[in-house]
């Protein structure tokens, strides 16, 4: 079944709620990625594939972690991160991709996958091994901090690194603006999640908030990132084709 409407949701349950619209919007995005890659000129078709991995990718997660939170209503942490270790590493791609015109080599690439798994697997430890109680922010922090060291050479890299130099050179000004703005989604939209990792049981924020808005942060962080970087790269393709095209 595609869609399962089995068990309704509460008018409440704004964290299902978004389970929900996520794998939706997932879905739709993937399928314009896909379907327009026979609108861009044969060396964007890759970047269209790969922004339609990245949101059907996550679609078939949210699928599943709607169903798991339905019915158990705990987080689907070991789903949210199976997601992102692939999804993560497709959004590298997009920047060698992007950037392999001006002459990035494959070691770029593999530093920025290298990076995000040390980001997302102390993320993971942070949140999967929680050990509650009074351990707990100790626990949280010093994951979350290390996990941050890897997003920081991230930004390092986009905004004046390898990325950033590799951009400044291309001859293209839709290629310069376009990582401009995809480092605005790493510098902007990115940080929604360690919001979300901080209402965590412990986290620094979790006086304030309820352990439940960690899924809301990162549904909404994901429906900005997931689908948002790939309309920016579709929107670089479209340009770029139509120059070809002139
Ligand atoms: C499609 C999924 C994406 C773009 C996921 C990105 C995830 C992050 C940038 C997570 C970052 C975290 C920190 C910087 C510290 C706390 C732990 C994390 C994993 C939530």
């Amino acid at each position: 079944m595609l869609l399962n409407i089995i068990e309704p949701i509460a008018p409440d349950n704004y964290v299902a709620f978004t389970f929900f619209t996520g794998y939706i919007a997932m879905l739709a995005a993937s399928v314009f990625f896909f379907v327009e890659r026979g609108s861009v000129s044969p060396k964007w078709k890759m970047s269209l594939l790969v922004s339609a991995l990245i949101t059907g990718i996550a679609a078939v997660h949210y699928y599943y972690m709607r169903d798991y939170n339905l019915a158990t209503g705990d987080s689907p942490t070991f789903f949210r991160y199976v997601d992102w270790i692939l999804t993560v590493p497709l959004m590298c791609v997009e920047f060698y991709l992007l950037t392999k015109l001006a002459g990035a080599k494959k070691s770029l690439l593999w530093k920025l996958i290298l990076a995000s798994t040390w980001m997302l697997i102390c993320g993971y430890i942070g949140e999967a091994f929680n050990p509650g109680g009074a351990s707990a922010t100790t626990h949280s922090v010093t994951w979350g901090m290390l996990s941050t060291l890897g997003y920081l050479y991230i930004l390092y890299n986009v905004w004046l690194g390898e990325v950033a130099q590799l951009a400044a050179k291309s001859n293209s000004d839709t290629i310069k603006k376009g990582v401009r703005y995809l480092g605005w989604f790493v510098l902007v939209g990115w940080s929604i999640y360690p919001i979300g990792y901080m209402c965590m049981d412990g986290g620094w924020l979790s006086s304030f908030m309820s352990p439940e808005s960690v899924d809301v942060w990162y549904n909404i962080a994901d429906a900005i990132n997931k689908i948002g970087f790939g309309l920016v790269v579709y929107s670089i393709a479209i340009s770029e084709t139509k120059k070809e095209l002139a």
